[in-house]
């Protein structure tokens, strides 16, 4: 027993540097959301990390990716890494009202749309622009949709305006939501073994483009009007016939306390910034190598190790 304390005590001697070094101004948990696909999660872990060892305590909470933007105006959650303009400008704008902070774009452009692998030109060469993909809907019917093709949807809170389109645009689809991004994958890979056409959700940056070949589809350029004006678009009856922006921002959230409770957490936050080969690769790890999101993490902090420390000096 003697001999145990007297371990306790050398170790707690032991860590007692470290942890006067770890100083900081508050010891409550900053809470960091994870989302339901892959570079958030990694990346998310990378700047949770980077918090843990300067001393900060780190929780990290999953949540919807609409939802999310209101419980960080409310201080329910702290830290979102990566909101997409795409899928989550609405909600995130709407937040910022109501007192969430905006900590910045990252320099990487983004692009959330409909996709088709490039095989698809080959039976459909107008598929790059939706009236030539909907010209040849046929070709992507399944027994389920027939005779509509099939849209091979997002999981549904990643927004409803990608299978929304169809109906605004009275386009000859109907959209498949899958329940998670894997399911985008393996139809995607099923497909490709085949050269089947197959349409699907897809984004940018992401693992996808160093191991598949494809397209993304252009729809009409997203502008306000085409959201609340109806006149506004191809179809003069309905509002949301337009498509996502082609370079949209990547944006850093906050809750309204944290600069506040945490300021030298807030000041690596601002300095946060991904490029898209940053990002591409957090993906790639996991997506293609078959990592753990955690252990993908701490690889990618030592392949950006200046990366990592220029957010701390
Ligand atoms: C929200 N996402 C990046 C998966 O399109």
């Amino acid at each position: 027993m003697k001999n145990l304390l007297k371990g306790v005590a050398v170790a707690a001697l032991m860590l007692a540097p470290g942890a006067a070094m770890a100083e900081v101004e508050s010891d409550e948990p900053i809470i960091i959301v994870q989302n339901n696909w892959t570079s958030q999660l990694v990346l998310s872990y990378v700047v949770g990390k980077v918090l843990e060892d300067m001393g900060y305590t780190v929780e990290y909470a999953p949540s919807d990716s609409q939802l999310q933007f209101q419980a960080m105006a409310d201080n329910d959650m702290d830290f979102q890494v990566e909101a997409w303009e795409g899928s989550m400008k609405s909600a995130f704008e709407k937040a910022v009202e109501n007192g969430m902070v905006d900590v910045g774009t990252h320099s990487a452009e983004t692009r959330e749309e409909w996709w088709i692998p490039n095989y698809v030109l080959e039976t459909c060469p107008e598929a790059t622009n939706w009236e030539g993909l909907n010209a040849c809907a046929e070709q992507f019917s399944t027994a389920e949709t027939k005779p509509n093709g099939r849209f091979v949807g997002p999981p549904a809170d990643w927004g409803k305006n990608y299978a929304d389109r169809v109906k605004s645009l009275e386009m000859d689809f109907e959209a498949i939501n899958v329940g998670q991004a894997a399911t985008l994958w393996a139809e995607l890979q099923s497909a490709y073994d085949r050269k089947e056409p197959i349409v699907l959700f897809n984004w940018t940056p992401n693992f996808i483009e160093s191991k598949f070949e494809g397209t993304f589809v252009d729809f009409p350029k997203p502008e306000p009007a085409c959201f609340d004006d109806a006149s506004w678009g191809p179809n003069p009856n309905a509002t949301g016939d337009c498509g996502a922006p082609h370079s949209g921002w990547l944006k850093k959230a906050a809750s309204p306390r944290f600069e506040e409770e945490w300021p030298g957490a807030y000041a690596v936050i601002e300095k946060v910034d991904f490029s898209n080969a940053q990002i591409a690769a957090a993906a790639l790890m996991v997506d293609v190598d078959g990592m753990e999101p955690e252990e993908a993490a701490e690889a990618w902090m030592e392949k950006n190790a200046d990366v990592v420390a220029s957010w701390t000096e």
